[in-house]
Protein backbone atom coordinates (compact mmCIF):
# COMPACT_ATOMS: atom_id res chain seq x y z
CA UNK A 1 0.00 0.00 0.00
CA UNK A 2 2.73 2.49 0.97
CA UNK A 3 4.29 1.59 -2.57
CA UNK A 4 1.02 2.87 -4.15
CA UNK A 5 0.88 5.81 -2.12
CA UNK A 6 4.65 6.93 -3.08
CA UNK A 7 3.94 5.75 -7.02
CA UNK A 8 1.03 8.19 -7.07
CA UNK A 9 3.27 10.52 -4.85
CA UNK A 10 5.95 10.97 -7.49
CA UNK A 11 3.08 10.86 -10.56
CA UNK A 12 1.63 14.08 -8.94
CA UNK A 13 5.36 15.67 -9.07
CA UNK A 14 6.00 14.43 -12.60
CA UNK A 15 2.64 16.27 -13.61
CA UNK A 16 2.46 19.08 -11.38
CA UNK A 17 6.22 20.21 -11.85
CA UNK A 18 5.76 21.19 -15.22
CA UNK A 19 2.73 23.09 -15.16
CA UNK A 20 4.50 25.51 -12.81
CA UNK A 21 7.90 26.10 -14.23
CA UNK A 22 5.98 26.64 -17.43
CA UNK A 23 3.98 30.24 -15.65
CA UNK A 24 6.79 31.36 -14.32
CA UNK A 25 8.83 31.66 -17.49
CA UNK A 26 5.66 32.69 -19.29
CA UNK A 27 5.28 36.51 -18.98
CA UNK A 28 9.61 37.44 -17.66
CA UNK A 29 10.70 37.89 -21.70
CA UNK A 30 10.29 39.90 -24.56
CA UNK A 31 9.40 43.91 -24.29
CA UNK A 32 11.52 45.59 -26.92
CA UNK A 33 12.82 43.04 -28.86
CA UNK A 34 8.99 41.95 -29.99
CA UNK A 35 8.39 45.59 -30.86
CA UNK A 36 11.38 46.26 -32.66
CA UNK A 37 10.77 47.04 -36.26
CA UNK A 38 13.43 46.21 -39.24
CA UNK A 39 11.75 48.04 -42.03
CA UNK A 40 13.60 51.26 -42.07
CA UNK A 41 15.83 53.38 -40.14
CA UNK A 42 13.28 54.37 -37.09
CA UNK A 43 15.37 53.87 -34.55
CA UNK A 44 18.11 55.94 -32.56
CA UNK A 45 20.38 54.64 -29.67
CA UNK A 46 18.62 57.24 -27.75
CA UNK A 47 15.42 55.72 -28.14
CA UNK A 48 16.79 53.04 -26.44
CA UNK A 49 16.66 52.89 -22.62
CA UNK A 50 19.33 50.30 -22.53
CA UNK A 51 22.43 48.85 -24.43
CA UNK A 52 20.99 45.94 -23.99
CA UNK A 53 17.55 46.67 -25.31
CA UNK A 54 19.12 48.57 -28.06
CA UNK A 55 21.88 45.33 -28.75
CA UNK A 56 18.64 43.06 -29.16
CA UNK A 57 17.24 45.15 -31.92
CA UNK A 58 20.01 45.39 -33.78
CA UNK A 59 20.89 41.34 -33.23
CA UNK A 60 17.21 40.62 -34.58
CA UNK A 61 17.45 43.09 -37.49
CA UNK A 62 20.75 41.39 -38.99
CA UNK A 63 23.49 42.46 -36.84
CA UNK A 64 26.83 43.96 -38.31
CA UNK A 65 25.58 42.78 -42.01
CA UNK A 66 22.20 45.21 -42.06
CA UNK A 67 22.15 47.70 -39.02
CA UNK A 68 19.53 49.17 -40.64
CA UNK A 69 19.37 51.80 -38.16
CA UNK A 70 22.42 52.75 -37.56
CA UNK A 71 22.95 51.80 -34.23
CA UNK A 72 26.76 50.17 -34.76
CA UNK A 73 27.99 53.12 -36.68
CA UNK A 74 31.96 51.47 -35.96
CA UNK A 75 30.85 48.43 -37.10
CA UNK A 76 32.70 46.67 -34.12
CA UNK A 77 28.96 44.06 -33.42
CA UNK A 78 28.32 46.23 -30.22
CA UNK A 79 25.32 48.71 -30.56
CA UNK A 80 25.12 51.89 -28.62
CA UNK A 81 28.38 51.11 -26.68
CA UNK A 82 28.85 55.01 -26.09
CA UNK A 83 25.38 54.93 -23.50
CA1 LIG B 1 19.09 55.55 -36.77
CA1 LIG C 1 29.82 49.62 -32.10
Amino acid sequence: MKKIISALFVLLIIIVLPGCTSNTSGNSSGNYSSSCSCSSNIYNCDDFSSHTEAQSCFVKCGGTRTDIHQLDRDNDGSACEQN
